[in-house]
Protein backbone atom coordinates (compact mmCIF):
# COMPACT_ATOMS: atom_id res chain seq x y z
CA UNK A 1 0.00 0.00 0.00
CA UNK A 2 1.37 3.27 -0.77
CA UNK A 3 1.53 6.25 1.80
CA UNK A 4 -2.05 7.94 2.39
CA UNK A 5 -2.43 11.31 1.67
CA UNK A 6 -5.43 11.40 2.70
CA UNK A 7 -8.45 13.90 2.27
CA UNK A 8 -11.43 14.82 3.52
CA UNK A 9 -15.04 16.67 3.22
CA UNK A 10 -17.95 17.41 5.29
CA UNK A 11 -21.43 16.33 3.92
CA UNK A 12 -25.08 17.81 5.06
CA UNK A 13 -26.01 15.37 7.35
CA UNK A 14 -29.59 15.53 6.47
CA UNK A 15 -30.30 12.29 4.76
CA UNK A 16 -34.33 11.83 5.45
CA UNK A 17 -36.97 9.12 5.85
CA UNK A 18 -35.55 7.47 2.42
CA UNK A 19 -32.12 6.35 3.99
CA UNK A 20 -34.37 5.59 7.60
CA UNK A 21 -35.94 2.78 5.26
CA UNK A 22 -32.71 1.91 3.86
CA UNK A 23 -31.33 1.08 6.84
CA UNK A 24 -34.77 -0.32 8.72
CA UNK A 25 -34.99 -2.86 5.82
CA UNK A 26 -30.78 -3.79 5.79
CA UNK A 27 -31.61 -4.63 9.68
CA UNK A 28 -34.62 -6.47 8.74
CA UNK A 29 -32.56 -8.55 6.25
CA UNK A 30 -29.88 -8.99 8.78
CA UNK A 31 -31.89 -10.10 11.56
CA UNK A 32 -33.62 -13.01 9.22
CA UNK A 33 -29.92 -14.21 7.78
CA UNK A 34 -27.50 -14.33 10.97
CA UNK A 35 -27.34 -16.35 13.91
CA UNK A 36 -26.88 -16.00 17.67
CA UNK A 37 -24.25 -13.51 17.88
CA UNK A 38 -26.55 -11.36 15.58
CA UNK A 39 -27.92 -8.17 16.97
CA UNK A 40 -31.81 -8.88 17.36
CA UNK A 41 -33.16 -5.31 17.93
CA UNK A 42 -34.60 -3.12 15.13
CA UNK A 43 -33.14 0.25 13.25
CA UNK A 44 -32.14 2.92 15.93
CA UNK A 45 -30.66 5.98 14.08
CA UNK A 46 -29.30 9.45 16.58
CA UNK A 47 -29.52 12.52 15.36
CA UNK A 48 -26.78 14.92 16.52
CA UNK A 49 -28.66 18.58 16.16
CA UNK A 50 -26.21 20.89 15.76
CA UNK A 51 -24.38 18.93 13.01
CA UNK A 52 -27.42 16.43 11.45
CA UNK A 53 -24.35 13.59 12.05
CA UNK A 54 -26.95 10.62 12.05
CA UNK A 55 -25.26 7.64 14.86
CA UNK A 56 -26.86 4.23 14.21
CA UNK A 57 -27.13 1.76 17.30
CA UNK A 58 -25.02 -1.10 17.06
CA UNK A 59 -26.30 -4.08 19.40
CA UNK A 60 -23.86 -5.52 21.43
CA UNK A 61 -22.65 -9.33 20.57
CA UNK A 62 -19.36 -11.16 19.68
CA UNK A 63 -17.40 -11.80 16.00
CA UNK A 64 -14.04 -13.22 15.39
CA UNK A 65 -12.00 -10.80 14.71
CA UNK A 66 -9.15 -10.84 12.16
CA UNK A 67 -9.01 -13.29 9.12
CA UNK A 68 -7.85 -16.93 8.77
CA UNK A 69 -4.96 -17.50 7.03
CA UNK A 70 -5.39 -18.48 3.09
CA UNK A 71 -7.86 -15.72 2.70
CA UNK A 72 -6.07 -13.40 -0.41
CA UNK A 73 -4.44 -10.54 0.66
CA UNK A 74 -4.32 -11.30 4.57
CA UNK A 75 -1.69 -9.69 6.41
CA UNK A 76 0.07 -11.96 8.81
CA UNK A 77 -0.91 -10.16 11.90
CA UNK A 78 -4.77 -10.75 11.25
CA UNK A 79 -4.68 -13.58 13.51
CA UNK A 80 -8.21 -14.14 13.91
CA UNK A 81 -9.45 -14.73 17.92
CA UNK A 82 -13.08 -13.92 19.50
CA UNK A 83 -14.16 -11.14 20.23
CA UNK A 84 -17.06 -9.96 22.84
CA UNK A 85 -18.25 -6.28 22.52
CA UNK A 86 -20.71 -5.75 26.01
CA UNK A 87 -22.10 -2.70 25.42
CA UNK A 88 -24.64 -1.93 22.97
CA UNK A 89 -22.70 1.57 20.71
CA UNK A 90 -23.87 4.72 18.21
CA UNK A 91 -21.53 4.67 15.32
CA UNK A 92 -21.76 7.28 12.76
CA UNK A 93 -23.97 6.18 9.66
CA UNK A 94 -21.60 8.00 7.18
CA UNK A 95 -18.23 9.40 7.48
CA UNK A 96 -18.20 12.75 8.84
CA UNK A 97 -18.52 15.27 6.35
CA UNK A 98 -17.21 18.75 4.99
CA UNK A 99 -20.15 20.68 5.85
CA UNK A 100 -20.10 18.92 9.18
CA UNK A 101 -17.01 19.84 9.92
CA UNK A 102 -17.07 23.36 9.14
CA UNK A 103 -20.35 23.61 11.07
CA UNK A 104 -18.45 22.80 14.15
CA UNK A 105 -14.67 24.06 13.21
CA UNK A 106 -15.63 27.12 10.84
CA UNK A 107 -12.84 25.82 8.54
CA UNK A 108 -12.91 23.19 5.63
CA UNK A 109 -9.46 21.52 5.60
CA UNK A 110 -10.10 19.04 3.12
CA UNK A 111 -8.18 19.04 -0.38
CA UNK A 112 -11.22 17.71 -2.53
CA UNK A 113 -13.52 21.01 -1.17
CA UNK A 114 -14.88 20.95 -4.66
CA UNK A 115 -16.24 17.43 -4.43
CA UNK A 116 -19.12 19.48 -2.15
CA UNK A 117 -20.33 19.81 1.45
CA UNK A 118 -21.58 16.24 1.32
CA UNK A 119 -18.34 14.70 0.36
CA UNK A 120 -16.28 13.33 3.58
CA UNK A 121 -14.05 15.56 5.54
CA UNK A 122 -10.26 14.91 4.44
CA UNK A 123 -6.57 15.57 4.91
CA UNK A 124 -7.91 15.75 8.93
CA UNK A 125 -4.94 14.31 11.34
CA UNK A 126 -6.02 12.07 14.39
CA UNK A 127 -5.24 15.12 16.65
CA UNK A 128 -7.12 17.91 14.48
CA UNK A 129 -10.25 14.57 15.09
CA UNK A 130 -10.21 15.27 18.93
CA UNK A 131 -9.77 18.81 18.42
CA UNK A 132 -13.23 18.32 16.59
CA UNK A 133 -14.74 16.30 19.16
CA UNK A 134 -14.15 19.07 21.78
CA UNK A 135 -15.80 21.35 19.81
CA UNK A 136 -18.82 19.77 18.95
CA UNK A 137 -19.18 18.30 23.11
CA UNK A 138 -18.59 22.00 23.79
CA UNK A 139 -22.07 23.13 21.29
CA UNK A 140 -24.08 19.78 22.69
CA UNK A 141 -22.63 19.63 25.87
CA UNK A 142 -25.32 16.80 27.11
CA UNK A 143 -23.14 14.58 24.13
CA UNK A 144 -20.00 12.76 24.47
CA UNK A 145 -17.95 11.43 21.42
CA UNK A 146 -14.81 9.70 20.52
CA UNK A 147 -13.57 7.98 17.76
CA UNK A 148 -14.56 4.11 17.79
CA UNK A 149 -11.95 1.26 18.78
CA UNK A 150 -10.60 -0.65 15.91
CA UNK A 151 -12.74 -3.74 17.27
CA UNK A 152 -15.62 -1.38 17.32
CA UNK A 153 -15.01 -0.46 13.51
CA UNK A 154 -14.39 -3.94 12.53
CA UNK A 155 -17.25 -5.58 14.31
CA UNK A 156 -19.62 -2.96 12.79
CA UNK A 157 -17.85 -3.66 8.95
CA UNK A 158 -18.15 -7.14 9.25
CA UNK A 159 -22.26 -6.58 10.09
CA UNK A 160 -22.74 -9.96 10.98
CA UNK A 161 -20.55 -11.31 7.99
CA UNK A 162 -17.50 -13.47 8.03
CA UNK A 163 -16.54 -12.92 4.24
CA UNK A 164 -13.72 -10.45 3.48
CA UNK A 165 -16.08 -7.58 2.72
CA UNK A 166 -19.75 -7.53 4.20
CA UNK A 167 -21.13 -8.22 0.72
CA UNK A 168 -19.22 -10.75 -0.14
CA UNK A 169 -15.75 -11.68 -0.89
CA UNK A 170 -14.60 -9.74 -4.10
CA UNK A 171 -15.26 -5.73 -3.72
CA UNK A 172 -16.65 -3.88 -6.84
CA UNK A 173 -16.42 -0.12 -8.21
CA UNK A 174 -20.08 -0.52 -8.12
CA UNK A 175 -20.10 -1.04 -4.40
CA UNK A 176 -17.87 1.58 -3.15
CA UNK A 177 -15.34 3.72 -3.63
CA UNK A 178 -11.66 2.43 -4.17
CA UNK A 179 -8.78 2.35 -6.90
CA UNK A 180 -10.39 -0.15 -9.52
CA UNK A 181 -7.25 -0.51 -11.21
CA UNK A 182 -6.59 -2.56 -8.49
CA UNK A 183 -9.32 -5.33 -7.70
CA UNK A 184 -9.25 -8.34 -6.17
CA UNK A 185 -7.19 -11.41 -7.38
CA UNK A 186 -9.15 -12.49 -10.15
CA UNK A 187 -11.58 -10.30 -10.24
CA UNK A 188 -12.15 -7.53 -13.15
CA UNK A 189 -10.69 -3.90 -12.93
CA UNK A 190 -13.40 -1.15 -12.35
CA UNK A 191 -13.56 2.53 -12.10
CA UNK A 192 -10.42 4.35 -11.05
CA UNK A 193 -12.49 7.96 -10.16
CA UNK A 194 -9.68 9.45 -8.19
CA UNK A 195 -11.74 11.76 -6.15
CA UNK A 196 -13.72 10.59 -2.58
CA UNK A 197 -17.19 11.12 -3.75
CA UNK A 198 -20.22 11.95 -1.38
CA UNK A 199 -20.77 9.99 1.68
CA UNK A 200 -23.48 7.41 0.94
CA UNK A 201 -23.25 7.25 -2.72
CA UNK A 202 -22.99 3.20 -2.32
CA UNK A 203 -25.36 0.57 -0.65
CA UNK A 204 -24.98 0.17 2.64
CA UNK A 205 -23.73 -2.61 4.96
CA UNK A 206 -26.53 -5.04 6.76
CA UNK A 207 -26.62 -2.91 9.57
CA UNK A 208 -27.35 0.19 7.46
CA UNK A 209 -23.47 1.67 7.89
CA UNK A 210 -22.38 3.11 4.32
CA UNK A 211 -18.60 3.73 2.85
CA UNK A 212 -17.35 1.53 5.28
CA UNK A 213 -15.52 -0.22 2.28
CA UNK A 214 -13.29 3.10 0.75
CA UNK A 215 -13.73 6.37 0.16
CA UNK A 216 -12.07 7.51 2.72
CA UNK A 217 -9.97 5.94 5.47
CA UNK A 218 -11.24 6.00 9.26
CA UNK A 219 -8.92 7.01 11.96
CA UNK A 220 -9.95 4.50 14.67
CA UNK A 221 -9.21 5.49 18.68
CA UNK A 222 -6.83 2.56 19.01
CA UNK A 223 -3.04 2.52 18.77
CA UNK A 224 -1.40 -0.30 16.16
CA UNK A 225 -0.71 -3.33 19.21
CA UNK A 226 -0.54 -6.61 18.19
CA UNK A 227 -3.71 -8.32 18.91
CA UNK A 228 -4.22 -10.47 22.01
CA UNK A 229 -3.78 -14.38 21.32
CA UNK A 230 -6.90 -15.29 22.57
CA UNK A 231 -10.01 -13.84 23.09
CA UNK A 232 -11.33 -10.78 24.39
CA UNK A 233 -13.90 -8.54 25.59
CA UNK A 234 -13.86 -5.09 24.67
CA UNK A 235 -10.29 -4.69 23.96
CA UNK A 236 -8.95 -1.31 23.39
CA UNK A 237 -5.67 -0.78 21.42
CA UNK A 238 -3.45 0.65 24.48
CA UNK A 239 0.64 -0.08 23.72
CA UNK A 240 3.41 1.82 23.32
CA UNK A 241 3.14 1.77 18.96
CA UNK A 242 3.61 5.38 18.01
CA UNK A 243 0.62 5.00 15.76
CA UNK A 244 -3.15 4.78 15.49
CA UNK A 245 -4.87 2.31 13.55
CA UNK A 246 -6.88 3.45 10.00
CA UNK A 247 -9.43 0.64 9.04
CA UNK A 248 -11.26 0.73 5.36
CA UNK A 249 -9.54 1.85 2.44
CA UNK A 250 -10.32 4.70 0.24
CA UNK A 251 -10.72 5.90 -3.21
CA UNK A 252 -6.91 5.86 -3.31
CA UNK A 253 -6.39 2.57 -2.79
CA UNK A 254 -6.74 -1.09 -4.11
CA UNK A 255 -9.96 -3.37 -3.35
CA UNK A 256 -8.05 -5.25 -0.64
CA UNK A 257 -6.87 -2.27 1.32
CA UNK A 258 -10.85 -1.93 1.60
CA UNK A 259 -11.49 -5.46 3.42
CA UNK A 260 -12.79 -5.65 6.78
CA UNK A 261 -10.03 -7.04 8.41
CA UNK A 262 -7.27 -4.79 6.75
CA UNK A 263 -4.97 -2.97 9.81
CA UNK A 264 -3.31 0.30 8.31
CA UNK A 265 -1.97 2.90 10.78
CA UNK A 266 -0.69 6.56 10.64
CA UNK A 267 1.24 9.04 13.40
CA UNK A 268 -1.95 10.60 14.83
CA UNK A 269 -0.21 13.92 13.34
CA UNK A 270 -0.60 13.05 10.07
CA UNK A 271 -3.32 13.83 7.40
CA UNK A 272 -3.79 13.44 3.85
CA UNK A 273 -6.26 13.28 1.30
CA UNK A 274 -7.61 10.05 1.90
CA UNK A 275 -8.30 10.01 5.35
CA UNK A 276 -11.28 10.82 7.38
CA UNK A 277 -13.13 9.38 10.10
CA UNK A 278 -16.69 9.19 12.29
CA UNK A 279 -17.58 9.00 15.48
CA UNK A 280 -19.63 7.42 18.09
CA UNK A 281 -21.53 8.66 20.60
CA UNK A 282 -20.56 7.49 24.44
CA UNK A 283 -22.60 6.23 26.65
CA UNK A 284 -25.73 5.94 25.33
CA1 LIG B 1 -14.65 4.77 4.58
Amino acid sequence: MATSSSSRRNAGASRGAAADTVAALALAVLIGCVGIDVPSAGPDVWVEPATGMRFVRVPAGSFTMGTPPGVPGREPEEIPHEVTLTRDFYLGQFEVTQAQWATVMQDNPSHFQACGPDCPVERVSWLDVQAFIAALEARAPDSRFRLPTEAEWEYACRAGTSTRYAMGDRLTTDLANFDGRYPDPGAPAGVSRGTPVPVGSFPPNGWGLYDMHGNVWEWTDDWHCPYPTGAAIDPRGVCEAGKRVIRGGSWFFDANSARCGLRYDHDPRDLGFSLGFRLVRVGQ
